[in-house]
């Protein structure tokens, strides 16, 4: 397969993992980087060793003959970054949150299909091996058809430490997180027709919500919750665990903190640790997004050379956008949300 290039916009926190995963693909290459901030592009640059590099994105998408750019900034820049490499015709991975706006999000898959260019919403967490475990239990019909689930992340893991940005925004957890979680619960049990929900803000020096809670019929008539806390303190720290819950017709799975699986099924019981690996350049507790990281690019490299549409393409993320469109409406209002109205 002919090693496609790439082009990363965002130097900041979460590229370095990028960057090391896009190491690790066969078939593709960072051959230019760009962020707005000088400092960044040094830092970044002279760690992976990339020697073109540019403080605006236009001047790279001019000079450069690229087979995919891959868009880390913060949501803000992304509606304009992702018009631009469809201006040029350029495949394109944007970072979640996609936008700002589910309004902003729809615009950006119009302006990608108009162009005919693949667009992926970089939305990692399905992607999870023990996430992906939890699938293939389902798939195999061993606990029969999902009636009930919960899909929870409780932490009160520092995030802002890392990211302070996610201390000022007037949007935290659902927007950041949440938007994870409920992907997650798509991905799991199918898409939603309805949500309700409530929200909290604990920690008093923070702009947004850090506690969530979400009720959600699916198309299918499972029902579901998702819970999401950064004020939850507990006796050993889980971040950034996503636990779960599905009650089915024929059996139950639980995915309890430490990676483990239990399956009561149709063959009785078993339990498995699912733990993710250790990639080289991780670490811990970040491995297990680390890892996401690594499988999501390589499925984007693996759709470019097949034709094949990403599984968290742009159109299908505006269906996780709307349930958190719907979360924050829903919260404000404290009535149910129809997702078909908003998409
Ligand atoms: P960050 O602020 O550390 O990095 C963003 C970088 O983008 C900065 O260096 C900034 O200078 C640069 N930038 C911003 N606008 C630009 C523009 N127009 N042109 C060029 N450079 C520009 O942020 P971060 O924590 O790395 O987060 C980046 C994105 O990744 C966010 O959308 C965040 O939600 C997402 N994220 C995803 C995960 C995940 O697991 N998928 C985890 C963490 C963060
Ligand atoms: O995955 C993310 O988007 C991160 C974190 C796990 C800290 O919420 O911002």
């Amino acid at each position: 397969m002919a090693t496609l290039s790439g082009a990363l916009i965002g130097c900041g926190f979460f590229a370095v993992n990028q960057m090391h995963a896009w190491r690790d693909i066969d078939g593709a290459s960072i051959v230019a980087i760009c962020d707005r901030d000088p400092e960044r592009l040094r830092i970044v640059g002279d760690q992976f060793g990339v020697a073109k590099r540019y403080t605006d994105a236009a001047a790279l998408f001019s000079a450069e003959t690229l087979d995919f750019v891959d868009i880390a900034t913060t949501v803000g820049s992304h509606r304009p970054l992702v018009e631009m490499a469809a201006a040029h015709r350029v495949p394109v991975i944007c970072q979640k949150p996609f936008a700002p706006t589910l309004a902003d999000a729809k615009a950006m898959v119009a302006a990608c299909a108009k162009a005919g260019v693949p667009l992926m919403v970089h939305e990692n967490f399905r992607w999870q091996s023990p996430i992906q475990a939890v699938r293939a239990v389902l798939d195999s019909g061993e606990i029969g058809t999902p009636f009930f689930g919960r899909i929870s992340f409780r932490s009160a893991y520092d995030v802002f430490s890392g990211q302070p940005y996610l201390a000022t925004g007037k949007r935290f957890i659902i927007e950041d997180l949440g938007i994870h979680i409920l992907d997650i619960a798509r991905f799991l049990l199918g898409d939603v027709s309805s949500l309700t929900a409530r929200t909290a803000r604990i920690n008093p020096a923070i702009a947004g919500e850090d506690v969530a809670t979400m009720l959600m019929d699916h198309e299918s008539g499972a029902i579901s919750v998702v819970d999401c806390s950064y004020a939850t303190r507990l006796a050993a720290e889980p971040f950034p665990e996503t636990l779960i819950e599905i009650d089915g017709s024929d059996g139950t799975l639980r995915l309890a903190q430490g990676y483990q699986l239990t399956v009561t099924g149709k063959s009785g019981t078993m339990v498995r640790d699912i733990s993710p690996p250790l990639l080289p350049w991780a670490s811990r507790p970040w491995h297990n997004i680390q890892e996401s990281v690594l499988a999501i690019q390589r499925h984007w490299v693996d759709c470019l050379a097949s034709g094949k549409e990403p599984a968290t393409a742009g159109a299908d993320n505006l269906k996780t956008f709307a349930l958190v469109e719907a979360a924050y409406a829903g919260a404000a209002s404290r009535e149910p949300v129809r997702i078909d109205d908003l998409l």
